[in-house]
């Protein structure tokens, strides 16, 4: 739960803290709006499908959408950005398209990873976006690499780096955060403490009294930031990012939130997740929160609020509609895909593949 010192902008009623508000213009507050808005779409539909049989996977970034959203933000476009599990919204945020996203999902033609990739393990050479690493960790070491690498080039780009909470008892979490702060490179090390890690509670991750104290022994500033205040968000990794773009080295941030749906589409948290503290959760729900200030603000009004929703709905669902139409991936790229120059054995091996298919032979799985 919140520690005393926590940063928070709104209040959980969307009272705001003008002292705090971060300079942002009214267009790209309710831009962010948008985004959040736009997140819990796609991940309401995305479970959905996954239920119908049409994609074979979904983890969701419900009740982090002001974490993801408003961390995602602060970044400029020529930053990197090394996402955990639950980011996929920061590539949408970079202008990766909708329908690539969702053929990712669904492992068509339109997925530059051409279906070879679990869903929601998006990446975008384009975007600085790099595709997740399922192993737990070991993103924080590469995120601290590349930050490491933009010093030595002198380039003035940072790099925001994801993890959850459970990410932070990796080997990976000490060995990066040790280097990054003895070298001062330009990361910012972004920790969504979502409260649990599949079943095993924050409670039973770490004895410290939350994950930004433990900056301090690693000599750098360690910052707790409310989870579901994207304001608070946006400020905090903001503020770290202007940091370490002028050479004051790393920061890591840990932002409380909650994990509001399963770990993934293959999880029943109801058989560990105590009801009461869950409701308590949903009552503190990001989207509320921030709907709330921009009502008070006069940015949104309920009209506006509902023309935003059927836009981010129609959208999402033209996306899904254009990845599911899409072809299956050209088998080519079976053997384009692996080396810049085609070996011998793989050319062979591509010949007899397109032979079988052309006499009939082949089992249909890969549509040329
Ligand atoms: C090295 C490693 N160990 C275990 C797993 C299985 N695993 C997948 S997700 C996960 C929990 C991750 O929790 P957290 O870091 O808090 O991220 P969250 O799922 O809450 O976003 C585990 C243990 C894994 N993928 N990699
Ligand atoms: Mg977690």
């Amino acid at each position: 739960m919140a520690e005393a010192t926590m940063l928070q902008v709104l209040s959980p009623s969307g009272d705001v803290q003008s002292d705090l508000l971060p300079e942002l213009s009214e267009e790209r507050m309710v831009d962010l709006y948008r985004q959040m808005l736009r997140t819990r779409a796609i991940d309401t539909r995305m479970l959905a499908l996954q239920r119908q049989g049409r994609i074979g996977f979904y983890g969701t970034c419900r009740g982090q959408e002001a974490a993801t959203i408003g961390s995602g933000a602060a970044m400029l476009p020529e930053d990197w950005v090394y996402p955990a599990l639950r980011e996929g919204a920061v590539l949408l945020l970079r202008g990766y398209s909708l329908e690539q996203y969702m053929g990712q999902l669904v492992g068509c033609a339109l997925d530059p990873t051409h279906g070879r990739q679990m869903p929601c393990h998006f990446g975008s050479d384009a975007h600085n976006y790099v595709t997740l690493s399922s192993v737990i960790g070991t993103q924080i070491n590469q995120a601290m690499g590349t930050a490491w690498a933009m010093k030595i080039k002198k380039h003035k780009k940072v790099t925001l780096g994801y993890m959850g909470d459970g990410a932070t008892s990796s080997t990976d979490f000490h060995c990066a955060l040790t280097i990054a702060a003895v070298h001062k490179v330009p990361a910012v090390f972004f920790c969504q403490n979502n409260q649990w890690a599949i079943s095993v509670p924050f409670s039973k991750q770490t004895a410290s009294k939350g994950i930004a104290a433990k900056a301090v022994a690693y000599g750098m500033p360690g910052v707790a930031v409310d989870g579901n205040d994207v304001l608070a968000v946006y400020r905090a990794t903001k503020e770290a990012a202007d940091r370490a773009r002028n050479g004051g080295g790393p920061t890591l941030i840990e932002a409380i939130t909650y994990r509001q749906e399963g770990h993934s589409s293959s999880d029943d948290p109801t058989r560990y997740r105590d009801a009461k503290i869950h409701e308590e959760w949903m009552q503190r729900d990001p989207l509320d929160r921030y709907r709330r200030f921009l009502e008070l603000e006069g940015l949104v009004s309920a009209e506006m609020d509902a023309e935003i929703e059927a836009e981010v709905k129609a959208s999402v669902n033209a996306a899904i509609l254009a990845a599911e139409a899409s072809p299956m991936p050209d088998v080519n790229t079976l053997f384009t895909d692996v080396y810049a120059e085609m070996p011998e054995q793989l050319l062979e091996q591509r010949e007899d593949v397109l032979q079988e298919r052309n006499e009939g032979t082949a089992d249909g799985a890969f549509p040329l």
